[in-house]
């Protein structure tokens, strides 16, 4: 276990907690992650000392509270390595975020004819956007599949993804599979057929590190609270050359230039798409959470939650009683972890874990087509953050243990 990680275990006080007499093993990560105290204070500083509107102001609270919002986003612009903080725009997720493209870039190039390629495994947030845009616009809507092993298959991509495919956005890490797409090579495969890449990256900012520029996406959206942050926030990457050719969707306050009686102008990038009050103590501690996440090293929280998926997977695919979904390659796997109990609903095996301490998500993930390609109605999963140890891993399978000895092996009869 690093030590530099294990320091951190102080920062959550959350985590020191007994849940139904047991001590919290907080497994729900991919949901949301906790906050340690730099990010918490740093909403409380905020608003004890600084709060004030943003770029409206000439008061010296103004001008602080501005000060601080922008260079939250120059940490986020950093963070995933954007040219420049204009092409990082503040918005409530990654759901907003995704709406906000497929709304903008979307409504103003989509035609009838037209394919947008996504593929199986998408959150429902990376698939009702483009799916009701396809409805309205006459377009097609076309998925890639998976390889046996659980992986997105690059030869049917390379099979959906043709010279009418305008829009190829994909998760860059699953929230159910425990996969990393490889979001670069969708990008040449997308660019080279004269489409846009959008990737979704809602699971990977918060685990690994991620370079917009190295990936070539066009857009790239994620969420503050799944990497520390809280709630309400996220941030939008977009290539300079294709934000300043779209126009906006939402209008108001601050992002405009001029305003006449018959028309309006818009303000420059990033603005131009952050109309009205932003989440502005929002956006201040996800640059805490960067800030946070920078001082520990995405390189560390990465091997650290590889050596506890190296430890945990195996054990649960050996046992006969589980099915562990997603590549069974620990290499190949993330700290997200879907799995059934054989015989046993998700939500009795996620109720049960609870009943140990152990905080785990069962449903469908808001991935019903994936759950419908995999046969299944839904699935237990763990997943893991830095401050996991593998005495978590192990309270997980002590718990599993429990559970199965409950549901007699599967058999579903309560002991
Ligand atoms: N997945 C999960 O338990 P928001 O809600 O906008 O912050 O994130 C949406 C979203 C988009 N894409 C992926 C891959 C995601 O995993 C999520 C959120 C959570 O899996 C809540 S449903």
């Amino acid at each position: 276990m690093d030590t530099k990680i294990n320091n951190h275990l102080a920062d959550f006080p959350i985590l020191n907690q007994e849940v139904n007499g047991e001590r919290l093993v907080y497994l729900d990560n991919a949901a949301t992650a906790q906050k340690p105290l730099a990010v918490t204070e740093s909403l409380n500083h905020f608003y004890q000392t600084d709060n004030a509107n943003v770029h409206r102001g000439v008061h010296t609270l103004a001008e602080r509270a501005t000060e601080a919002y922008e260079e939250a986003r120059d940490k986020v612009q950093h963070f995933i390595n954007a040219a420049e903080p204009a092409e990082v725009i503040f918005t409530k997720g990654t759901t907003d975020g995704l709406n906000l493209i497929a709304s903008t870039y979307g409504e103003q190039n989509i035609i009838a004819g037209d394919e947008i390629v996504i593929s199986i495994t998408e959150h429902h947030s990376n698939l009702i956007p483009w799916q009701q845009l396809a409805i309205r616009k006459h377009a097609t809507l076309k998925y890639i599949g998976l390889t046996e092993d659980g992986e997105l298959d690059l030869v049917d991509a390379a099979k959906q993804i043709t010279n009418h495919t305008k829009i190829v956005s994909v998760a860059h890490a699953s929230n159910v599979m425990g996969t990393i797409n490889p979001i670069a090579e969708l990008a040449q495969l997308a660019h080279a057929h004269g489409a846009i890449m959008v990737a979704d990256g809602a699971q990977a900012v918060p685990h690994v590190a991620v370079d917009v520029q190295a990936l070539d996406v066009d857009f790239y959206a994620f969420s503050g609270h799944k990497m520390m942050g809280p709630t309400g926030i996220g941030a939008l990457y977009g290539k300079r050359e294709l934000l300043e050719r779209i126009k906006p969707y939402q209008f108001g306050g601050e992002m405009i230039d001029f305003v006449h009686q018959q028309d309006s102008t818009w303000t420059q990038l990033p603005w131009k798409f952050e109309a009205g009050t932003q989440n502005i103590a929002g956006a201040i501690g996800l640059g805490a959470a960067v800030d946070y996440l920078t001082d520990i090293g995405m390189n560390q929280v990465a091997a650290h939650e590889q050596s506890i998926v190296d430890y945990l997977l195996p054990k649960l695919v050996a046992d006969e009683d589980l099915e562990v979904y997603g590549p069974h390659d620990p290499a190949k796997h993330t700290g997200v972890i879907a799995f059934n109990l054989k015989g046993v609903h998700p939500h009795d095996v996620a109720t049960a874990l609870d009943m140990e301490g152990v905080a785990v998500r069962a449903g469908h993930h808001c991935a019903q087509p994936l759950m419908a390609y995999l046969n299944l109605v839904a699935t237990a999963r763990a997943s893991f953050y830095l401050y996991n140890t593998q005495e978590d891993a192990d309270a997980l399978l002590a718990a599993l243990a429990e559970t199965k000895e409950f549901f007699n092996h599967g058999t579903g009869e309560v002991k």
